[in-house]
């Protein structure tokens, strides 16, 4: 259901809260000014009057705030994912959800997850501690068509990374929730959980690249490492709660699993004694494969505002009932 615009509000200031229970928002302010001109933008402590906000752009949003703003009619991601919201239990019905889809992050997240796999099967790992040692020392090649990545999640960004790594000669497949005819050509495609078996036994390399619900919440798990072929690479940009973290060190440990390249972490920060810092064999990043841009942002949130004022739907609008 759509939000239809408010004749109260037209005429009015737009007005937008930036909300976060873990960022310092702030650095949002130039760009929403510079997009939308008019804006009554809050933030920090005091929000002022809550019956006055249209929009809520969030990360992390502080709980129960949302609920006590009876006109808001936007909530928008600031990025791709919106498993943030549900750390406010308050979070109300009637806003319509947005998130993030950008093609800069795309390329971005496509960049990040290339890199990731080729520096795992180009041994780039092997290089950088022998020319540590001054050492000349070849490693194996194998050519990128005899390599499959298999990426789990085949949305905006996994056919993103999908594209990037085709066009340097990837095997390429991907599994996502539901049958879809519109994959660019040479991307072997799975769907369903009953495919799930096939699609891992073909990877080399396991990109995750999921949203967090409750179908995927420890999607890489044990069983799930026993499924892939001996020795696959993980590379895990979806979400830390995607991953079982006492499965992936077991995994590791006893040769299931080669490595590991982890950007995305169940706590965040990961804290300095966390195991993965020191393992070997993975390779931890601070949630940065992608970033959308303050510009974009606001963007986005004053292009959602006008197509709901027109009594449509925002085409980045998510499914509550999905929960992506
Ligand atoms: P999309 O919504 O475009 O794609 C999600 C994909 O996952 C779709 O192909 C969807 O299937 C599939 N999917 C969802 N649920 C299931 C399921 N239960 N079983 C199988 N497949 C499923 O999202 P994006 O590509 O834009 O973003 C994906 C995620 O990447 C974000 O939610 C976020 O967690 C993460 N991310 C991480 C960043 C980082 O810096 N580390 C940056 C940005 C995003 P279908 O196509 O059938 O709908
Ligand atoms: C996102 C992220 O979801 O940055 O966009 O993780």
């Amino acid at each position: 259901m759509t939000a239809m615009p408010d004749a109260a509000c037209a005429g009015k200031r737009p007005c937008v809260a930036l909300l976060s229970s873990v960022l310092d928002m702030s650095y949002l302010a130039p760009a929403f000014r510079e997009a939308m001109p008019a804006v009554d933008l809050r933030l920090g402590a005091d929000l002022g009057a809550l019956d006055e906000i249209d929009a809520a752009v969030c990360w992390y949003p502080p709980p129960g705030v949302m609920a006590r703003m009876p006109r808001l009619r936007l909530v928008q991601s600031l990025g791709a994912g919106i498993d943030h919201f549900h750390t406010d239990p308050d979070l109300p019905r009637a806003p319509v959800l947005c998130r993030i889809v950008d093609s800069d992050m795309a390329g971005t997240m496509a960049a990040y997850v290339t890199w990731a796999v080729i520096h795992r099967q180009r041994a780039m790992g092997a290089y950088l501690a022998s020319a540590g040692a001054a050492h000349w020392q070849e490693q194996p090649i194998v050519p990128p068509g005899r390599h499959c990545v298999g990426i789990a999640g085949l949305g905006t960004l996994g056919v993103a990374c999908a594209q990037a790594l085709l066009a340097i000669g990837y095997r390429v497949r991907g599994w996502r929730r539901s049958a879809k005819h519109d994959l660019p050509a040479g991307i072997e495609s799975f769907h369903g959980p009953d495919a799930l078996d096939d699609f891992l036994s073909g990877c080399n390399t396991l990109v995750c690249l999921l949203p967090l619900t409750p179908q995927t919440h420890g999607f890489l798990n044990g069983p799930l490492f026993r499924r892939l072929p001996h020795g696959a690479h993980l590379i895990n940009v979806g979400r830390g709660s995607h991953l079982v973290e006492t499965d992936l060190l077991r995994a590791l440990d006893d040769g299931t699993l080669g490595a590991a390249t982890l950007d995305a972490f169940a706590h965040e920060p990961l804290p300095p004694g966390h195991p993965f810092w020191r393992h070997p064999r993975i390779t931890v990043t601070p949630h940065v494969a992608a970033r959308t841009e303050a510009i974009a942002i606001a963007r986005q949130t004053r292009d959602n505002l006008a197509t709901l004022d027109r009594g449509a739907r925002p085409a980045m609008a998510v499914d509550p009932a999905l929960g992506y």
